[in-house]
Parts: structure tokens; sequence; C-alpha cells
């Protein structure tokens, strides 16, 4: 298994239509609809309750995941100047699994998800990628939805961050003692 050199999958939406074309002024107003208790932040409760209304249904795990990647304050939650990019990472993920969903059956396949790690420039062994599969598709459905697509998306940036952090020169190869090994699972969500 190797992970690519890049961010990991958040660069699988290069196929698809890229960024959001939301104006300044739409993502105001969306952010202040979705900030009910005016904290001019919007917490993991809050994200949660927006993206159900738009018919995504994230575990608050998952939200909280979300918030964190893009949350430069560190407070927990998302100001204004990072909702844009919190936006533009949902829409990407939402483009690449309508792209990548060829069969237009409304969720994943198992090689639906092969071609789109692989567009994202993952090389994985069978057996990898088949316990990834797995790990995402607990019903066992053989296919994974937009919500698990999306958790799946996280999952791989953050084990590409966690690996790249303990193979700095990109070797493809990393030898961790139990220490490390925990740091590194714990460090992987
Ligand atoms: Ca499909």
């Amino acid at each position: 298994m190797s992970a690519p050199a890049n961010n990991g999958g958040g660069s699988a939406s290069s196929a698809a239509v890229s960024a959001s074309s939301a104006s300044p002024e739409q993502l105001r107003a969306w952010f202040d609809a979705i900030d009910r208790n005016r904290h001019g932040a919007l917490g993991a409760v809050e994200l949660q309750n927006a993206l159900q209304l738009g018919g995504l249904n994230f575990s608050l795990a998952t939200v909280a995941h979300i918030i964190r990647i893009h949350d430069r304050s560190g407070r927990g939650a998302i100001a204004f100047g990072d909702f844009s990019r919190l936006h533009e990472f949902l829409t990407n993920v939402q483009h690449s699994f309508e792209y990548f969903d060829r069969d237009r059956s409304g969720s994943l396949s198992y090689d639906e998800i092969f071609a789109a790690l692989q567009h994202a420039g993952y090389t994985l062994e069978r057996q990898a990628l088949q316990a990834v599969f797995k790990r995402f598709d607990p019903s066992r459905s053989g296919a994974l939805g937009l919500a698990e697509f999306l958790a799946l998306t996280l999952f791989l940036r953050s084990a590409t961050a966690t690996f790249n952090a303990f193979d700095p020169q990109r070797t493809g190869v990393v030898r961790l003692s139990f220490s490390q090994f925990l740091y590194a699972a714990s460090h992987t969500v």
C-alpha cells in the first residue's frame, strides 16, 4: 500500500466540477442561518442539523472531524473565515461521489470506490482496499452512500497525514515501534 504524495482523498474531486460557485453573500446567508445561537461560529450539532436538512446524515463524530480539519482557530467550531473552505470541501466530496457513481445507483460500489481512490492517487493492495471498504460498509450492503464515502475520504486523509509524518522522505515504507504505532493509530480516525 502506498499513499499519494499529495493531501490524499481530498483531491479526488479534481475530476469533477472544482470548488463551489456560491457567492460570498450566499455563504454569509447560509452561515447566519446555521448559526442559530449567533455565536459567530458553527458547532458540531448546528452543522449536523444543517447538513441533515440538506439530506446529508452524518454522525456527530464525522461532523466533528470535518470541523477539526477546517477550524484554524482551534475552538472546535467553524468561524465564517473557515466556512467557505468547509463548504468547498463538502461540495467537492459530493461532486466526486456523483462523478464516480457511474451507474447512477446513488451509491458507490467496490469497483467505483476503487476507481475513485485510484484517481486520487492511492494504489492499494486488494486486501487493504477490502478492509477499508468493509470498515465503511458496516451493514455489508456492498456499496457506500455519500455519508460513508465522506467518512472514508476523511479516514484516508488522516491516515495519509499520519503515515507521511513517519515517512518524511516519502519512501512509502515506515518502521514503527509499538508506541509509535499507537500514536499513529490514535491519530487516524
Ligand atoms: Ca453506483
